[in-house]
């Protein structure tokens, strides 16, 4: 008899933790007995997502924040249930909670953060000549500058920037700030400041996974195990062993996953 299982296409956006988790799911599938197909680092948010309605891919990590904001476009971020329900008139489910949240963040270095005493968001107004390389999707995105400049009356013109270059721009003093994510392993290399963000712009940006309501339960059922596996310190971790120890996607999620007993 021929073995009637279907193929499961992992996807991913395109940014390194993206891969990474796509990698982790990928590899836990294949572990559980599913034919996977990668198809990671599709692209921005909206790509990926439609990627995932129009059945190109089974499942991929999005981030609460984002879902609500970027692709729902709610007015506010709900809570997960009520986030649910929305998803679900899309014929998307959200999974349980992978267990961080990567959120946006304005970075400078430390060493200018403690020559001018900057420790938050506002602090910048009294700083106008600094010049800001903010991520391409970030720049347009209802969650992303223009809301956040008039929420603060931050007084800039930024450049676009690609993310992954962003802070190798700073160490180049190309430019003095840029909008970072939480989690990404280049922040504490770079020896970057995080500011706070003192009017509570962002929403929360918990990483879950997103699949279709009509998935098979049995993948519904690997994924879940791997809820509430990766704290923020745990995820900043793993993304800094691929950008600072040179390690690939594949190494770092079989280390992961059998660290975790989630595979053997
Ligand atoms: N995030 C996490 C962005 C980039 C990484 C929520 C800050 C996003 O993917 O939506």
């Amino acid at each position: 008899l021929q073995s009637l299982a279907k193929t499961v296409v992992v996807g991913s956006k395109a940014f390194n933790e993206g891969y990474l988790l796509g990698e982790i799911i990928a590899q836990k599938l294949t572990h559980d007995g599913f034919d996977v197909e990668r198809k990671l680092g599709l692209g921005k948010t909206i790509i990926t997502y439609e990627a995932l309605k129009q059945g190109e891919i089974d499942v991929y990590v999005e981030y609460t924040g984002t879902l609500a904001q970027a692709i729902l476009k709610l007015e506010n971020t709900p809570s997960l249930n009520a986030l649910q329900q929305h998803a679900k008139q899309e014929g998307i489910k959200i999974l349980p909670r992978l267990g961080f949240n990567n959120t946006y963040a304005l970075v400078i270095s430390e060493q200018m953060a403690k020559k001018n005493n900057i420790s938050k968001i506002s602090d910048l107004v009294n700083y106008p000549d600094l010049n800001l390389g903010i991520s391409h999707e970030f720049l347009k995105r209802k969650d992303g500058w223009q809301p956040l400049a008039a929420a603060y009356g931050l007084p800039y013109q930024p450049v676009g920037i690609e993310h992954s270059l962003a802070y190798q721009a700073i160490a180049n003093k190309q430019i003095a700030i840029t909008d970072a994510y939480t989690t990404d392993g280049d922040i504490a290399r770079y020896h970057l400041r995080i500011l706070k963000d003192d009017k509570n712009f962002f929403p929360r940006y918990d990483a879950v996974p997103l699949v279709r309501t009509d998935a098979d339960p049995a993948l519904i059922k690997s994924l879940q195990d791997l809820a509430n596996h990766i704290d923020e310190a745990k995820m900043q971790q793993l993304n800094s062993q691929v950008v600072n120890d040179d390690q690939s996607f594949a190494e770092v999620a079989e280390q992961f996953l059998t660290d975790e007993a989630l595979i053997q």
